[in-house]
């Protein structure tokens, strides 16, 4: 294949992606719409540039200005956030808690976070993660009400004194008390590190308490609330280099040589655009209104949420519906994910719930009303799918979906609701897409 067939065939998903993107309802919480500047930025020439190192200590020659890109970066993020230090190489989050992980602990150390199951990350202490391959992961998890279970926490801090607690979630609808962490946290003299990846942008706008007085390291994803593109930051608080003034220099190796080669540079330089943006007055209504779109999106659903993500469970339209339920909104023109809910009753694998957000449809300029019309649209598609309810027996699932799955692409319900979705969401502007 000639390079130029191949390029035009990569730009024609490109915009197939594009019309998905602009005429179906994006819900997944964690996902956003950079803006056009933030675009710009990612796919300027920085990209080839090779830039080892911190700014004034590079490997290679020829960073006079990735130096001043980076530089300005940290400076935004250090305004920002009100803290001494920051990093921005980060390829993304995980390999970012991979280097907080590194830079706190000797393998084999405790790291304690909250359960995937009870909506924490894969990074804080999941099996087959890095976090519990090397190291020795403790995970604490939500009580009945489906909020974080602090009697439990303290009990197994005391009892495996961890070396790294984090707090962080990406399946928690309610806001996090830090405070309580804290002093879990100086029980057993643990650092305590923020991921706040998910909630970011809330923070900023003022929508939820900053950890920054209470933790002494902070992570946070740059792509989701905070509306950048793709990366992380590690931030270390006032706090925090109190409790370890060694602590700019462990991040720093820990990043590279320890995990990274050269940072990408058009990333870092998106980072700071979309940094600028966060910094504007305009940003703090955006946070505001994401809150209040998923308040409004999250009772006609039936539920509550104090943050930019609805956690709904399924069970009362059957038994372990979380993937038929993603399939059919799919097909309706609206993504979500399917999620486990605490306690699940089906299984991780085959969930019976789904997780849906606003931070993308807020940036599309969407408010309550529209959401209570989402909710509408929402409501008559879990219709679609009663009487679909996973088998009991595990070795007839897969088959099971399969044909599920058919079932739900013939169903002309569906068919209807995507046209009125279509037709609603292509009135809203998407950045980067005509
Ligand atoms: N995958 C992200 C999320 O969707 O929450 C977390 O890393």
């Amino acid at each position: 294949m000639s390079s130029h067939v191949a390029t035009k065939k990569v730009f024609k998903l490109i915009a197939e992606e594009a019309y998905r993107q602009k005429y179906g309802l994006e819900m997944i919480p964690s996902e956003n719409y950079v803006s056009a500047d933030v675009l710009k930025a990612l796919g300027s020439i920085l990209t080839n540039k090779y830039s080892e190192g911190f700014p004034g200590r590079r490997y290679y020659g020829g960073n006079e200005v990735i130096d001043k890109i980076e530089n300005y970066a940290v400076d935004l993020a250090k305004k920002l956030f009100g803290v001494p230090a920051a990093f921005v190489q980060s390829y993304s989050g995980s390999p970012a808690n991979m280097a907080i992980t590194m830079a706190v602990c000797e393998p084999g150390d405790v790291v304690m976070g909250l359960a995937l199951s009870s909506g924490g990350h894969l990074t804080h202490g999941a099996h087959l993660s890095f976090s519990s391959i090397f190291y020795s992961a403790v995970n604490y998890s939500v009580g009945k009400d489906w909020k974080i279970d602090f009697k439990e926490l303290e009990t197994l801090a005391k009892k495996h004194k961890p070396k790294l607690i984090w707090v962080g979630t990406t399946a928690y609808p309610f806001k996090l008390d830090y405070k309580k962490f804290r002093k879990i946290a100086d029980m057993v003299n643990a650092t305590l590190v923020a991921d706040c990846s998910h909630i970011t942008g809330l923070i900023i706008g003022g929508v939820h308490e900053s950890p920054v007085p209470y933790v002494d390291i902070v992570m946070t994803t740059t792509h989701k609330t905070l509306r950048g593109p793709r990366g992380a930051m590690i931030l270390i608080t006032e706090r925090g280099l109190r409790k370890d003034p060694e602590m700019k220099g462990k991040i720093e190796r820990a990043i590279i040589p320890g995990i990274q080669g050269g940072p990408h540079n058009h990333q870092t330089a998106a980072i700071a655009v979309s940094l600028e943006e966060a910094l504007k007055p305009s940003f703090k209504k955006y946070a505001a209104q994401i809150a209040k779109n998923a308040s409004v999106l999250a009772k006609e659903l039936g539920t509550v949420s104090e943050t930019h993500l609805i956690l709904l469970s399924l069970t009362k339209y059957g038994y372990g519906m979380g993937y038929q339920a993603q399939y059919a909104l799919e097909e309706a023109g609206i993504t979500v994910n399917k999620n486990t809910i605490p306690g699940e009753p089906a299984s991780p694998f085959y969930p019976s719930g789904i997780r849906l957000g606003t931070p993308a449809l807020t940036s599309r300029g969407m408010k309550g009303s529209d959401m209570i019309k989402i909710a509408g649209w929402i409501k008559r598609v879990l219709e679609e799918i009663r009487g679909l309810d996973l088998p009991k027996e595990q070795d007839k699932r897969k088959d099971f979906l399969k044909e599920v799955k058919k079932e739900i692409h013939k169903n002309k319900n569906l068919k209807i609701i995507r046209k009125e979705v279509e037709k609603f969401a292509g009135k809203f502007p998407v950045p980067g897409i005509k």
